[in-house]
């Protein structure tokens, strides 16, 4: 239990029941009333809950998503503050494997970029032993899914949602030092492109994210470990999916990765 003294208390734990078990479910839940009043502080610990339950039916932790890292998504959700969830291995789809509607409550898909780790990287790092820590480069598309009525939160809410962590593909690796500064990427659906941008997006370089990602995780006691995933962030606004959808992503240099909804 927690709050303050004019509030009434949040029971954390039938927070993230009620979190679990909408994504369990695939039904979205409301809005949390008292989502307002849920601190970043508050929001991480209900996080570190509801990660936990998916841990205890089996799922092993793969690594850290970093959230609204670009104008493009904090101004779709209207949440601007930069924020970060938990990766489980149940959350991954191998790329090219259909991907299944029906686990999840309203899809969407965003462009990332997908940083893998061979060193730990803890607290305060610099670009440089950012880069030291990498095994690889990849292109990714996130598959996010809130668990709230109408995709729809203030930020206390989206993180005690793990940020809104569902699924995520993660296309081919590429060395380290690969540049990755300001790659154009096109975001197709059955071959129409619905969005454009660019990797320069994400904080102005995808790097910055993985520095914040090592920082941000560090004021919870975590740290980013060898053969995590780091997800930058998505670089433009996400698309809603459905049912037959042909996703295709491509980005300037570091390839494609495509799934089909079914
Ligand atoms: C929150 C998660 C944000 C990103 O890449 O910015 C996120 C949301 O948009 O539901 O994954
Ligand atoms: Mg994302």
């Amino acid at each position: 239990m927690a709050g303050n003294a004019t509030a009434t208390p949040i029971d954390l734990e039938q927070l993230a029941g009620r979190l679990d078990g909408a994504a369990l479910a695939a039904t979205a839940t409301p809005q949390l009333p008292e989502g307002a009043a849920l601190t970043p502080a508050v929001a991480y610990a209900v996080q570190a809950l509801v990660v936990g339950k998916r841990l205890a039916r089996g799922d092993t932790r793969t690594g850290i998503k970093m959230g609204l890292t670009s104008r493009a998504k904090m101004e779709q959700v209207n949440v601007d503050e930069v924020i970060f969830g938990q990766l489980t291995s149940g959350m991954w789809r191998e790329e090219g494997a259909p991907v299944a509607r029906g686990d999840f409550i309203h899809p969407r898909a965003e462009p990332e970029i997908a940083f893998l780790l061979k060193k730990p990287l803890e607290g305060r790092v610099t670009i440089p032993e950012a880069v030291a820590a990498l095994e690889a480069v990849a292109p990714a598309v996130e598959i996010i899914d809130s668990r709230y009525e109408n995709f729809r939160f203030a930020l206390g809410d989206v993180i005690a949602d793990n940020s809104s962590s569902a699924g995520y593909v993660v296309g081919g690796f590429h060395p380290p030092h690969t540049d990755i500064a300001n790659l154009g990427i096109v975001l197709s659906v059955n071959g129409e492109a619905r969005q454009i941008g660019s990797s320069a997006a994400i904080l102005g370089h995808p790097l910055r994210s993985l520095v914040a990602a090592a920082r941000m995780v560090a004021r919870l006691g975590l740290r980013l470990n060898p053969g995590d995933i780091v997800l930058a962030g998505g670089a433009t606004a996400a698309v809603p999916l459905a049912a037959g959808d042909h996703v295709s992503t491509e980005f300037q240099n570091i390839g494609r990765v495509q799934f089909l909804v079914r």
